[in-house]
C-alpha cells in the first residue's frame, strides 16, 4: 500500500513537473526595428515571443500553442523539439506565415501597443472547442509594448523585468528597466545595447557640427 502511494506520488510530481517544464521567457510587443531580418521592419512581422525549457529532459512541442487576448484561437502551434535549458523565439512573420498555412486570417501575434494585452501558452491536442489548457499568461503593459523594450523573465531571480536598452523607460511602472537589450532567441542574459546605424550616423554628424 505504502508502495503504491509512494509511486502514485512520484507518478503526480513527475507529470507536473513535465507539464511545467515549457514556460513564456520574453515577449516583444511594439517592433521599431526589423527584429526577424527580413529585410523591413514591420509591425506586425517583426513582433516576437520566446519560450524557455525550464525543465531537465527535452521536450517536444507538438501541442503546445501560443496566443494573445483578442481570440481563444490559437495564434500559432508550436512544433520540434526544445532542449533542456533552450530557448526558441516565434516572430510574428512565423505566425502570419502558420496562419497563411491553413487559410486562416494572418492577424500575427498582434501585440497591442497601447493598454496592455496578454500572451497565452496553452497546451493540448488541437482542439475546435478550444479545449486548452492555459499553461501560463504572461500580462504586456502599456510601457512594456514601446519601441523595441521586450519583457522577460530574469534568469537569476525568475522575475519579469524589462530590457530597455534600446529605449530606455524612466517611469515608475513595474516591470522596472534593466538598462539590457532585448534577447530574442537567446537566453535573457544582460547584453549592452549596441547603438543603430541612424543613432551612430547622427552622434558622427553632431560632432562636426
Ligand atoms: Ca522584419
Ligand atoms: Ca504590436
Ligand atoms: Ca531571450
Amino acid at each position: 500500500m505504502r508502495n503504491s502511494i509512494l509511486i502514485l506520488l512520484s507518478l503526480l510530481l513527475y507529470s507536473s513537473t513535465a507539464t511545467a517544464q515549457i514556460a513564456i521567457n520574453e515577449v516583444l510587443g511594439d517592433p521599431a526595428r526589423d527584429w526577424d531580418g527580413d529585410g523591413a521592419v514591420n509591425a506586425r512581422g517583426d513582433e516576437w515571443v520566446e519560450i524557455i525549457n525550464l525543465g531537465a529532459v527535452a521536450v517536444d512541442l507538438q501541442d503546445y500553442w501560443l496566443r494573445d487576448d483578442s481570440s481563444y484561437l490559437p495564434d500559432y502551434g508550436l512544433s520540434g523539439l526544445l532542449a533542456a535549458g533552450g530557448v526558441k523565439v516565434v516572430y510574428g512573420s512565423d505566425v502570419t506565415a502558420w496562419q497563411s498555412d491553413r487559410g486562416w486570417l494572418e492577424t500575427g501575434f498582434g501585440i497591442n501597443n497601447s493598454g496592455g494585452d496578454r500572451i497565452y501558452l496553452m497546451s493540448g491536442p488541437y482542439s475546435e472547442i478550444l479545449d486548452y489548457q492555459i499553461l501560463e499568461q504572461v500580462w504586456v503593459g502599456d510601457h512594456e509594448a514601446e519601441d523595441d523594450r521586450s519583457s522577460g523573465r530574469d534568469p537569476v531571480t525568475g522575475e519579469w523585468v524589462l530590457f530597455d536598452g534600446l529605449n530606455p523607460y524612466s517611469g515608475s511602472q513595474t516591470p522596472q528597466g534593466n538598462g539590457c537589450a532585448p534577447t530574442p532567441g537567446g537566453s535573457n542574459a544582460c547584453e549592452q545595447p549596441v547603438p543603430d546605424q541612424t543613432t551612430s550616423f547622427g552622434a558622427m554628424k553632431a560632432t562636426y557640427r
